[in-house]
């Protein structure tokens, strides 16, 4: 029988884990994966409870968001060696973080980058990605054969993924995979409403969406996700409160939660080696 390129069983489902991010510190939440150490047993757990993808911010000695790209290169190589997920580094990195450090990011080999679609007020920062820098990202990914993952923050942005397309053609891999980051105080707001207007909105080119809200948005969003065929993208990158005002224990217990309700829509956590095919990857890791 012949079988599809690049076809995954509809039913499973894609969860990413974005276990650290670069917003919270340490000191308020201990259990905040932040040492190399610490990201490689919280990317084993979440393997096992059911993620297929990792979404990467490292950080320092003393705990801080950090782009150093020999760090970078040894997370890369420590997450490959220690598990099967799909790395992705972030190139968003901290608002603080100049662009010629987010872009040297792809130096350090990862299977997936982030590529955020233009510039958002982050609560009172400003997460600045002007157009030819998204170009500039965009074209170097495609040259460094990293498979991008477009991180939509709001509709503009869903927009400004159509002018790349058009412009530049598809991404390496022949796939075209978004992020819905909902609920940042700047961006669209973390509701079933606001995630059917962007899903209708998205390019004919996407062949995958996941959609996360960040705090208490985080259950909304993953449950009208799951409602429209979408994928998920859980963390304590997003949310750091099981339930109001009960912190999380666990990246692993946000990827469980994750694999509960996918099960509750019939929708199974897709595989290591699916999500390699279902993002246009080579089947293993070069
Ligand atoms: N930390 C935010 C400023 C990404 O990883 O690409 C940006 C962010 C998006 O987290
Ligand atoms: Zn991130």
């Amino acid at each position: 029988m012949e079988t599809r390129k690049n076809a995954v069983d509809p039913q499973a489902l894609l969860i990413t884990v974005a276990p650290t991010g670069a917003e919270t510190a340490k000191a308020d939440c201990p259990q905040l994966p932040t040492t190399l150490e610490e990201l490689v047993r919280t990317a084993q757990e979440c393997e096992a409870a059911g993620a297929a993808m990792i979404h990467v911010h490292i950080r320092d000695d003393e705990h801080r968001p950090t782009l150093d790209l020999a760090r970078l290169t040894d997370t890369v190589q420590a997450l490959r060696e220690s598990t099967d997920l799909v790395v992705q580094l972030s190139t968003g990195g901290s608002v603080h973080d100049p662009l010629d450090h987010r872009l040297r990011v792809l130096d350090a080999q990862p299977d997936s980058c982030s590529l955020t679609m233009g510039t958002t007020n982050f609560g009172d920062d400003v997460f600045s990605n002007p157009w030819p820098f998204v170009c500039e990202l965009y074209q170097l990914s495609q040259e460094r054969q990293v498979v991008p993952e477009f991180e939509l923050f709001d509709l503009g942005q869903v927009a400004a993924l159509h002018r790349l397309l058009d412009r530049f053609g598809l991404p390496y891999g022949g796939r075209v995979h978004c992020d819905l980051v909902m609920g940042v105080p700047g961006g669209m707001p973390g509701t079933a409403d606001a995630l059917v207007a962007s899903v209708a909105a998205l390019p004919a080119q996407v062949t995958s969406w996941s959609a996360t809200g960040i705090g208490r948005t985080t259950l909304p969003v993953a449950l009208a996700a799951l409602s429209k065929g979408g994928h998920l993208r859980v963390g304590m990158e997003d949310v750091v409160t099981i339930s109001r005002g009960v912190p999380v224990e666990s990246n692993r217990q946000l990827v469980e939660r994750a694999a509960a309700i996918g099960e509750l829509a019939q929708r199974r956590p897709m595989t290591t080696v699916e999500a390699r095919t279902f993002l246009g990857l080579p089947s293993t890791a070069v």
